[in-house]
C-alpha cells in the first residue's frame, strides 16, 4: 500500500464522497463481480469538482511527460475521452493543461450512435488519423471500456500511446496479470497507463479515516480479485 496520499487525491477522494460519487456497500460490476465499492465518476459534475478531478488529470499528464525516465509517457497530439463520461473530461483537461502547463494539444470524442449526414461519422473533434492519441477515462476495471476505445482509435486510424484513468480498480485482467499490465503490453510497454487514483489509495484513505469496516470488506475484495505484487 502507498505510504502516503497526495493532496490532491484526499482533495479529490473527500470531494467525490461528498458528492456521492465514491460509495461503500455492495454493488455489482459490469464485470460480475460483486464490489465493497463503486466509484462513479458523472457524479463529479459541478464547476469545483470538474476542475479539481480535471486538474489532477492534467497535473499527471504533465508529471509523466517531464519525467526522464524510459517509462515516461510519449508525446501525443490528442485527448480522446470516449462518450458520454470522457466527453467533458477531454475537454476541460484540453483547457487546464493549456492554462496551467503550456501544453497545446487537440480533444476529441466518440458519438454512442454514427451520425449519417452533416459532417457523419463516429467521431468528433481533432480527427485522429495520422495521430498520436491519450486515453482519459474515469474507471478502469476487466478493461473491457478501454480496450473498446483503443480499437475505435486504430479504427479511425489513430495510435494510441497511454491511457489515464481517474481510478485504476486495481483488478486481474482477462489474463491474470493486473488489467493495467495488459493494456501497457498492448500500448507498448510500462508507464503507458496511469491512474489518478488507485484501490491502495483508498485503502490508505479508509485507514486514515479509521474506517475498519469498510477497509476489511475492501481488502477481502483485494484478496479476490485484487493485482498480486
Ligand atoms: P471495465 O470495462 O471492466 O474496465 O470497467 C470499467 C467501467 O465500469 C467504467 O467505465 C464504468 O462504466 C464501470 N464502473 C464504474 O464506473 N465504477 C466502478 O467503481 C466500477 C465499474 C465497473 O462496473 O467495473
Amino acid at each position: 500500500m502507498s505510504s502516503t496520499l497526495e493532496k490532491y487525491q484526499i482533495d479529490l477522494i473527500d470531494g467525490a464522497m461528498a458528492a456521492d460519487a465514491l460509495k461503500f456497500g455492495s454493488f455489482t460490476l459490469k464485470s460480475g463481480r460483486i464490489s465493497p465499492y463503486f466509484f462513479n465518476a458523472g457524479l463529479l459534475s459541478s464547476g469545483p469538482l470538474l476542475s479539481a478531478l480535471c486538474g489532477a488529470y492534467a497535473s499527471t499528464i504533465a508529471t509523466a511527460l517531464s519525467s526522464s525516465s524510459p517509462t515516461s509517457l510519449p508525446h501525443f497530439d490528442v485527448i480522446f475521452g470516449p462518450a458520454y463520461k470522457g466527453i467533458a473530461l477531454a475537454g476541460a483537461t484540453a483547457i487546464l493543461l493549456h492554462m496551467q502547463h503550456g501544453i497545446d494539444v487537440g480533444f476529441a470524442y466518440d458519438r454512442k450512435e454514427a451520425k449519417d449526414h452533416g459532417e457523419g461519422g463516429k467521431m468528433v473533434g481533432v480527427p485522429v488519423q495520422g495521430k498520436r492519441v491519450l486515453i482519459l477515462d474515469d474507471v478502469m476495471t476487466a478493461g473491457t471500456a478501454v480496450r473498446n476505445s483503443i480499437a475505435m482509435i486504430n479504427e479511425a486510424g489513430g495510435q494510441v500511446v497511454g491511457v489515464i484513468m481517474c481510478l485504476d480498480r486495481e483488478e486481474v485482467g482477462r489474463e491474470g496479470q493486473s488489467t493495467a499490465q495488459e493494456v501497457e503490453a498492448q500500448l507498448g510497454g510500462a508507464g503507458r497507463v496511469r491512474a489518478i487514483l488507485r484501490m491502495r489509495d483508498l485503502m490508505k484513505w479508509l485507514e486514515e479515516k479509521e474506517r475498519t469496516e469498510e477497509l476489511q470488506s475492501m481488502q477481502a475484495y483485494w484478496e479476490k480479485f485484487g493485482v498480486k505484487a
